[in-house]
């Protein structure tokens, strides 16, 4: 294993092996999208103690345990804010968050507004499945309209969210779409956004065998291709918004925009900008036992 001051050995596959047993559902795309983030942190040369990993509560968050490395497991809906505050102290770690679709357009739409508006440095790959996988099947704001789900049975009835359409209008950095069943695509797509100097958002079309039925992996199969392989001009905004736009009869993969002259948060701010100091390396002791002693 190499380590932040030991950087001549190269990382492999196995250092981020756990002896935990995977439990997702049989042929869940969780399976691929973790293999490709193992082969994109290893192609990057990211090692486990350089990768500090934030997963969301959800099937997508059942991976915390079963991959080695920093990791944390946060409140459903709520990573971002706690992978954003982890990239602002510490910017020698490259910090990738994982939530579902419920938990980024649900409880957590707040925190994904604000989490491309600010531009941190993370890499953000969201799970869309469009369902609440682990709580069996509910509609989620991506749920298409009129399909019928187990909180729904007469079919959705709200207009659903369009993740591209919104990461783009607010600005997104970067923002690119990828199907589970692409495991080349996705290492690709990863290791691109792992890359990038900013947020990085990575939509994944998720196949859920157990409660999607609508969008299962042979529907995406069928229509996604690979938008880098085209003219398409990932620096042109407009051109990526309007790529984004289908999602039900040929859906574009891949990165769809990226800025090439992103600055990430922490160096937008002219005070620390030229600092070579982290946050943490500022952190100090102060004895608060004057404060506390009122209270005994
Ligand atoms: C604030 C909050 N709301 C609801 C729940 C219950 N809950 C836990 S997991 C989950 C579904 C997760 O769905 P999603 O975020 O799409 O991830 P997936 O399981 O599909 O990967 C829900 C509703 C919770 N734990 N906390």
């Amino acid at each position: 294993m190499s380590c932040n001051s030991c950087s001549t050995k190269t990382v492999g596959l196995a250092e981020y092996a756990s002896p935990n047993a995977l439990t997702w559902c049989p042929g869940c795309g969780n399976f691929g999208i973790q293999v490709a983030l193992k082969q994109a942190l290893v192609a990057q040369g990211v090692t486990p103690h350089q990768a500090m990993l934030c997963f969301d509560v959800g099937c997508n968050g059942n991976g915390s345990d079963k991959i080695d490395g920093y990791r944390f497991h946060g409140l459903h809906g709520r990573i971002l804010p706690v992978a954003a505050g982890i990239a602002c102290a510490n910017k020698k770690l490259t910090v990738v968050a994982e939530a579902g679709d419920g938990a980024t357009f649900g409880e957590g739409v707040n925190h994904f507004v604000h989490a491309v508006r600010g531009n941190f440095d993370i890499t953000f790959l969201c799970h869309n499945n469009e369902n609440y996988g682990l709580t069996k099947g509910q509609a989620s704001a991506t749920t298409r309209e009129d399909v019928a789900m187990n909180s729904n049975p007469d079919g959705v009835t709200s207009t659903p969210i369009h993740p591209q359409r919104l990461a783009l209008s607010l600005g997104a950095t970067f923002s690119a779409r990828i199907f589970s069943g692409d495991i080349a695509g996705m290492n690709r797509v990863f290791q691109a956004a792992i890359a990038h100097k900013g947020f990085a958002f990575v939509e994944i079309l998720q196949n859920c065998p157990t409660y999607n039925k609508h969008t299962p992996h042979e529907w995406y199969q069928q229509r996604v291709y690979n938008i880098n392989e085209t003219d398409h001009d990932t620096s042109n905004r407009a051109a990526a918004v309007a790529a984004a736009e289908d999602i039900n009869e040929k859906v574009a993969t891949g990165i769809l925009y990226q800025d090439p002259n992103s600055v990430p948060f922490m160096m937008r701010d002219a005070v620390r900008k030229d600092l070579g100091a982290e946050l943490i390396d500022e952190v100090k002791t102060y004895d608060i036992t004057p404060y506390t002693s009122r209270m005994r």
